[in-house]
C-alpha cells in the first residue's frame, strides 16, 4: 500500500492557507469509536493549528459510516461551510457488509462533492483489521485526521 513504512501526517503550516475565516463542518462515525475519535482530535487539533477558530468547527455524531453523506449534507445545508472533513472507520469483517458500506459511504461523498459547491473530504479508513486502523490514527503511520484538515483547509482556499 502507498502509505506502508510512511507517517504522511507532518505539515508545513506556515505554506498552508490560514484558516482564520473559515468554518468547517465535521461529521464522525461512532462505529469503531476508538479509531474515529483519535483521528477527530487529529483533524480539530490541526485546524486550530491552521487558525480555524473553535466556534467555526461544528461537529455532528452519527452511528456509522454508511450515515456519512447524509450528516455531511445536513452540515451543508445548515451552516456556511467552507469545508467538510467525513471521518469514520471500516473494518474488514467476515461477511460482504464491508464493501457495501465502503463504496457506498465513498460514492456518497463523492456525489457531494460533484452536487455542492462546498469540498467534502474524504478521511474513512477503510482496513483489514484492527492494528491498520490504529497505525493510522495516530499510531506508526501518523494521523489521517491531521492530513484530512489541511486537506480541508487547502480545497476551501480553491
Ligand atoms: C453494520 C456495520 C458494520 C458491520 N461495520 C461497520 C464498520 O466497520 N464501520 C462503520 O462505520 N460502520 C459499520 N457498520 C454500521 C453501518 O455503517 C451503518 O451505521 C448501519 O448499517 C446502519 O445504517
Amino acid at each position: 500500500m502507498a502509505t506502508s513504512g510512511t507517517d504522511l501526517s507532518f505539515f508545513d503550516a506556515s505554506s498552508l492557507p490560514s484558516g482564520e475565516h473559515m468554518r468547517v463542518g465535521i461529521a464522525v462515525a461512532e462505529w469503531n469509536s476508538e479509531i474515529t475519535e483519535n483521528l477527530y482530535r487529529g483533524a480539530v487539533d490541526t485546524l486550530s493549528a491552521l487558525g480555524v477558530v473553535s466556534n467555526n468547527i461544528h461537529t455532528y455524531r452519527v452511528p456509522g459510516a454508511f450515515e456519512l453523506p447524509h450528516a455531511c449534507k445536513k452540515l451543508i445545508d445548515r451552516h456556511q461551510l467552507s469545508a467538510v472533513i467525513a471521518i469514520g472507520s471500516v473494518i474488514q469483517g467476515e461477511t460482504k457488509h464491508f464493501d457495501f458500506i465502503c463504496q457506498s459511504t465513498a460514492q456518497g461523498i463523492m456525489n457531494l462533492n460533484t452536487d455542492q459547491n462546498v469540498p467534502v473530504i474524504f478521511c474513512v479508513l477503510t482496513d483489514n483489521n484492527l492494528q491498520q486502523a490504529i497505525d493510522r490514527s495516530g499510531g506508526k503511520h501518523g494521523n489521517k485526521g491531521v492530513e484530512a484538515a489541511v486537506a480541508a483547509v487547502k480545497m476551501a482556499a480553491l
